[in-house]
């Protein structure tokens, strides 16, 4: 057996699920974490929860929650919160950019205070990222705000990931635009105690590797994280071949290259990785975000038309990182 297959049965496989979200209870003692969507009151005391503020166009209520394997820690670090239990943890951070001086400082320093702490801890390994910015489409040129935000991250990662081959350790990534005023930058990841395998999508260019048009630092991730041999974390996904944006304004034509692009990842998977499913299906979640939601019938009829029955999925109304695409699809295949 090849080591990377020997480090990935090793490494248990966290449990993840969307159910209906219950804001007044308290969460159970053997939950990791728990993400809700939009305009929902959380317990502000538990550091377990987070709250992304994107409006679930299709399955409100739902929350993403993440079971631990056993007993879980939990506990605040400057602005850093985390809970974990013997295999993995959950961590987050949410910075005012207007106290880092915009995006790319926010992008630092939440990035250097997550690198010094995955360091330092025994969970160093970051699995995946999801990262939420508001107005991620404003600013021209090198000054895009999705840009800055790349240029902060690099900076901020670069203690952690090094300098030496920095692709065998990026974590697999979302980075999506908020609909509103609030100026926080939202920063959730997954990290492990053991290391994950990365994997990158022959049909798309490595993020890591995109050419200078765009933007002068290019994005820090992986097209998808084998967390163990039963756990894929596809990153967010969207329609680019190689490295260009593919069918400028037709909705349907996105979902097509999108799902083509997932199909693919999904595929490298489960050739590295026997146990997990070779198809999206009933084990996948997916998070769908769209810019537009006028839209929502065509993700809709996409959806009934082409995907297996039994996928679980939420859509939430979110501006993407580049202008041109419409639709980005976050992916978690397999599972306990
Ligand atoms: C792309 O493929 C689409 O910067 O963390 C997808 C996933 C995208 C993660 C990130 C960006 C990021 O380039 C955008």
């Amino acid at each position: 057996m090849s080591d990377v297959a020997t480090t990935l049965r090793a490494a248990p496989t966290p449990r993840i699920e969307y159910r209906v979200f219950n804001a007044d209870a308290p969460l159970p003692k053997d939950v990791l974490g728990a993400v809700a969507f939009g305009d929902v009151h959380l317990r502000h005391d538990d550091p377990r929860c987070v709250r992304v503020g994107l409006s679930p166009l299709k399955g409100a209520h739902m929350m993403e929650v993440w079971h631990a394997s056993g007993p879980v820690t939990i506990g605040f670090d400057g602005p850093l919160r985390y809970a974990f239990d013997a295999d993995h943890m959950l961590g987050a951070i949410e910075l005012d950019e207007r106290r880092y001086g915009g995006i790319a400082g926010a992008a630092q320093a939440a990035y250097a205070a997550l690198s010094r702490f995955a360091a330092s801890s025994d969970h160093p390994h970051l699995l995946r990222v999801w990262n939420y910015l508001g107005r991620i489409n404003r600013g021209n040129g090198d000054d895009e705000r999705y840009k800055l935000f790349c240029v902060g991250r690099a900076a901020g990662l670069r203690s952690l990931i090094g300098e030496h081959s920095p692709e065998a350790r990026y974590p697999a990534a979302t980075c999506i635009g908020r609909r509103d005023d609030d100026p926080t930058l939202q920063v959730y990841w997954l990290a492990g105690r053991a290391p994950g395998l990365p994997l990158e999508n022959p049909r798309q260019t490595s993020a890591y590797r995109y050419p200078r048009e765009y933007g002068p630092a290019a994005p820090s991730f992986s097209r998808a994280m084998l967390a163990s041999d039963r756990l894929v974390m596809i990153s967010g996904t969207a329609s680019i071949v190689g490295h260009a944006s593919r069918h400028r304004g037709d909705v349907r034509a996105q979902l097509e290259e999108t799902f083509a692009n997932i199909a693919n990842v999904i595929q490298r998977a489960a050739g590295a990785a026997p146990g997990l499913p070779p198809r999206l299906g009933a084990q996948s979640l997916l998070k769908i975000y769209l810019r537009d939601e006028s839209m929502l019938p065509d993700v809709e009829a996409f959806i009934r038309e082409r995907l297996p029955a039994h996928t679980q999925f939420v859509i939430l109304h979110a501006d993407i990182c580049r202008a041109e695409l419409l639709v980005e699809v976050d992916c978690l295949h397999g599972g306990a």
